[in-house]
């Protein structure tokens, strides 16, 4: 697939387009986005406040899949880390042994959330229960959990609530409400409990899933969010029963858009970035690597320069982008992930101000077009021939351009009727001299840019909002 990518992109943008370009997909078409209906709710917009201003997370999937590591008996299981009970398949009697092996002895929240402030990140999300049935919290309704039934004994989440609150630190629960592979009744698991069509699935929500999340909505202080995932057999009423327990309990507690009924923001599929802008809240969950939960094969990083670029990407589209790090059985998340988030932390710590409470660009037509024919990705997306020089975030009376690679000299701006006051880098201050030339206003930009990684100039303008011609 990427060597075709590479190969289309080459033939086709290449001519068609200037500058660097790759193939990506947008997740318009997904079919759980499109799950989420907003309608103007005042409510929803309070509760949203924070997560608007916020643009930058961290997710964690951590659980017993940790252990195997991709590998069962000794054989590389294809797939995502955290599917390995799945793709295997493991009986539960065979995988719930993992529990008695569980005891992440190097397990340190503190550093965790340390980590995630010094990445310039605002929200952390950890799995308190992923698809393979097992909780990381103490639950009074199932002893498949990581005090009950492991050497450890001690309450991940409650460890990781009180760092984040020692350290400023807003903190969601994903749970998967729908897929568990542990309980006879819950979605997923066919190999041990037959097709799911013949469960008594509305047994399996009011006995354990609505129930943990009433526990995760009271232990644990304030709930930045709970996301839910992969809505197999959600109705819109027992998605409802979800929202009132998560309504009832914490108000200010956002809903993601995998509920499987109205949640407070969309959620694009996983990895995919939209390839338009939009003013509503959306968020894009990914991969450092390939992989959620941690395998020990899994060492193809994304670079900080593909993470920096991606984040700018999706603030200047109006996104959240949710990053995600799979830590190892002991509780150390992997080197490699460590130093590639601390890295996009120091640009943050001199460029955040063109990303944090940043909005969408007025512009557009620096994000690439749709490609020809309505093509489609493996998804049934719609294609982008993305360009991936330069990207536009605001805020009032000011544009933020982002140069991921050395902008053409003179800078011709995109066309608005609003006069440009100054303009200047955000590294040092420096003045950018503005020109204007047939008809156009030009930025003289120094070469070669500062910041070889990304390098930020910001440009003032008269009034607060951009006026298109
Ligand atoms: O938690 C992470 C993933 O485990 C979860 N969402 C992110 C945030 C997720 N659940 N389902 N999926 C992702 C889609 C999974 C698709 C696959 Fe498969 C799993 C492809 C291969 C294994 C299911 C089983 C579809 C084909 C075989």
């Amino acid at each position: 697939m990427r060597a075709r990518t590479l190969i289309v992109c080459i033939a086709i943008v290449g001519a068609a387009l200037k500058g660097c370009a790759a193939l990506t997909s947008t997740a318009s078409a997904n079919a759980v986005a499109q799950a989420f209906r907003p309608a103007v709710d005042p409510a929803r917009e309070k509760r949203l406040e924070w997560f608007r201003q916020a643009k930058y997370g961290l997710f964690i999937h951590w659980g017993l899949y940790a252990i195997p590591a991709g590998q069962w008996n000794g054989r590389a299981i294809p797939g995502l880390g955290e599917w390995i009970m799945f793709r295997t398949p493991v009986p539960v009697r065979e995988y719930e042994k993992l529990a008695a092996r569980f005891n992440p002895v190097k397990y340190n929240p503190d550093e965790w959330v340390k980590l995630a402030k010094d990445a310039g990140m605002k929200y952390i999300v950890i799995t308190s229960k992923h698809h393979d049935g097992f909780a990381l919290f103490k639950s009074q309704v199932s002893p498949y959990n990581v005090v009950d039934a492991t050497p450890y004994k001690r309450d991940i989440l409650k460890a990781l609530a009180d760092a984040c609150a020692r350290q400023n630190m807003r903190l969601g629960f994903y749970y998967s409400q729908a897929q568990d592979w542990h309980e006879p009744s819950g979605a997923g698991n066919t190999w041990d409990f037959g097709p799911d069509e013949k469960k008594d699935f509305d047994q399996y929500l009011r006995a354990k899933a609505e129930p943990q999340v009433r526990e995760l909505l009271t232990g644990y202080g304030p709930v930045a969010l709970i996301w839910f995932d992969t809505p197999r057999m959600m109705t819109a009423e027992r998605g409802k029963r979800f929202t009132d327990v998560v309504r009832s309990m914490q108000p200010n507690t956002l809903i993601d858009g995998r509920l499987g009924t109205e949640g407070d923001y969309r959620s694009t599929g996983d990895n995919a970035i939209p390839g338009e802008a939009s003013g509503e809240a959306w968020e894009t969950p990914a991969t450092i690597n390939h992989t959620w939960g941690y395998r020990v094969d899994d060492t193809d990083w994304k670079s900080p320069g593909q993470i920096a670029f991606k984040l700018i990407d999706i603030v200047s589209k109006g996104g959240n982008y949710l990053l995600n790090v799979g830590p190892m059985a002991d509780g150390v998340i992997p080197q490699p992930s460590q130093d590639i988030l601390r890295t996009v932390g120091r640009w943050l710590q001199v460029n955040g101000e063109a990303v944090y409470g940043a909005g969408p660009t007025p512009f557009g037509g620096e994000l690439g077009t749709p490609a020809p024919n309505g093509a489609k990705d493996v998804r049934g997306d719609p294609l982008y021939f993305t360009q991936t020089d330069w990207r536009v975030t605001t805020k009032p009376g000011k544009l933020y351009f982002t140069f991921f690679t050395e902008p053409r000299v003179p800078f011709p701006l995109p066309a608005m009727k609003n006069a440009v006051k100054r303009a200047y880098r955000l590294v040092d201050r420096a003045a950018v001299q503005v020109k204007t030339g047939n008809g156009r206003t030009l930025l003289d930009i120094e070469r070669p840019i500062p910041d070889p990684m990304a390098t930020v100039i910001v440009v003032e303008f008269e009034g607060d909002r951009v006026q298109r011609p």
